[in-house]
């Protein structure tokens, strides 16, 4: 295996991700700005299979029609003169001040409204370009004060805001899923739908919940204190993974965004195992693109933005290696046996057994010996070590 990244690859990048200038709520930018079409350029030389974007990551939110249509012509020449993709695109619903209060969300119908047509017209735009997967990332959508918001009004306005985007799609026969994207806080001191759980709950609530899945993100999920992981698979388990952010957290603190793996790497080798092998007794696997949802730090020029790209994908590739190896290991597979991992794709009542079966069925229970089966070692710790030797390359 090769650690350069190829289109097949699928590695894809917001134009955000790059184009990160530095700046935070402390100090101004450290970099100066990207230009969309040498972005396109460079990810395009580093094997990427495509870009990413805000629509005022690429037009100005203040740009004339006729300022925006030269911008969308000089991306779309670099799109064709590298092949790059556009597999997903996103509405920026989050910086200007008009959105201080929310977009879908605002106490403030006419702000309601705006964001809304603003959402629908960017649809057309991702629809153009060939999007297939329409993020929504609310991250301006909750409160500081829990006395500031009706949250049922709130959730209601959320439920309307997606459902009216879902039905444009359907009524358009646009190719697109839109993909909600969690997060716990920050901006907002609490954000709606804060995890993959709330936003599986929330989708079941829908009208056109079969178009709407999550692009959940690596260290929002961390940033609650969860297990990414996890979090990936019972989206895969719903057939909700529409699409992923890759990148880095170290615990419980603000969102920071690193290149993937380096934050905590155990957690990113079981997530490159999940994707790459799947659960390891089958069930649904991730074919979309692997999107690396970070920000080079503000401590590096451009070389280290262009470094920290490569970073990235030579972490999902060396991961991918080691996972691979991992799984093709006769002693880890003995060790997952011995284990019981795949014992647990065994149902548990046998095939048309009833519970009057199962209250019968003295094996089960009478005769059970609880003490004896309560000997049973799963090993845990020894699959585990295998892992953690796999990742660090010592098989
Ligand atoms: C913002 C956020 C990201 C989201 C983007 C999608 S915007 O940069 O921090 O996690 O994926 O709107
Ligand atoms: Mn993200
Ligand atoms: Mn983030």
């Amino acid at each position: 295996m090769t650690l350069s990244p190829a289109p097949a690859d699928k590695f894809t990048f917001g134009l955000r991700t790059v184009g990160w200038t530095g700046a935070d709520p402390f100090g101004v930018a450290t970099r100066k700005a990207l230009d969309p079409v040498e972005a396109v350029h460079r990810l395009s030389e580093l094997g990427a299979y495509g870009i990413t974007f805000h629509d005022n990551d690429l037009v100005p939110f203040d740009a004339s029609a006729s300022e925006r249509e030269l911008i969308l012509k000089n991306f779309r020449a670099a799109l064709a003169e590298t092949g790059l993709k556009v597999p997903m695109v996103t509405t920026n619903l989050f910086s200007h001040p008009v959105f201080k209060d929310g977009g879908f969300t605002s106490n403030d119908r006419s702000v309601r409204r705006f964001a809304l047509s603003k959402v629908l017209r960017n649809i057309d735009l991702a629809a153009e370009l060939g999007a297939e997967t329409f993020v929504m990332w609310g991250g301006r959508e909750g409160s500081e004060y829990d006395g500031s918001k009706d949250l049922a009004a709130a959730l209601d306005r959320m439920k309307e805001g997606v459902d009216t985007a879902a039905g444009y799609i359907k009524d358009k026969g646009y190719n697109l899923r839109i993909a909600l994207e969690p997060k716990p806080n920050e901006p907002r001191g609490d954000i709606f739908l804060p995890t993959v759980g709330h936003g599986l709950a929330f989708i079941a609530q829908l009208e056109h919940g079969d178009i709407v899945g999550l692009n959940p993100e690596t260290g929002h999920e961390q940033m609650a204190g969860l297990n990414f992981t996890h979090g990936i698979a019972q989206a895969l388990w719903a057939g909700k993974l529409f699409h992923i952010d890759l990148n880095g957290q170290r615990g419980i603190k603000y969102d920071q965004d690193l290149v993937f793996g380096h934050g905590d790497l155990t957690s990113a080798f079981f997530t490159v195992d999940l994707l790459e092998n799947g659960f390891p007794g089958g069930g649904p696997k991730y074919d979309g693109p692997r999107h690396f949802d970070y920000k080079p730090s503000r401590t590096d020029g451009y070389d280290g933005v262009w470094e920290s790209a490569k970073a990235n994908m030579a972490m999902y590739l060396l991961l991918k290696e080691r996972a691979l190896a991992f799984r093709a290991d006769p002693e880890v597979q003995e060790a997952l046996k011995t284990s019981g991992v795949f014992e647990l794709g065994e149902s548990t009542l046998a095939a048309g057994e009833s519970t009057a079966d199962l209250l019968a069925d003295a094996a089960a229970f009478e005769d059970f010996d609880a003490d004896k089966a309560a000997e049973r070692s799963f090993a845990f710790v020894r699959l585990n070590q295998l892992a953690i030797e796999h990742l660090l390359g010592a098989h």
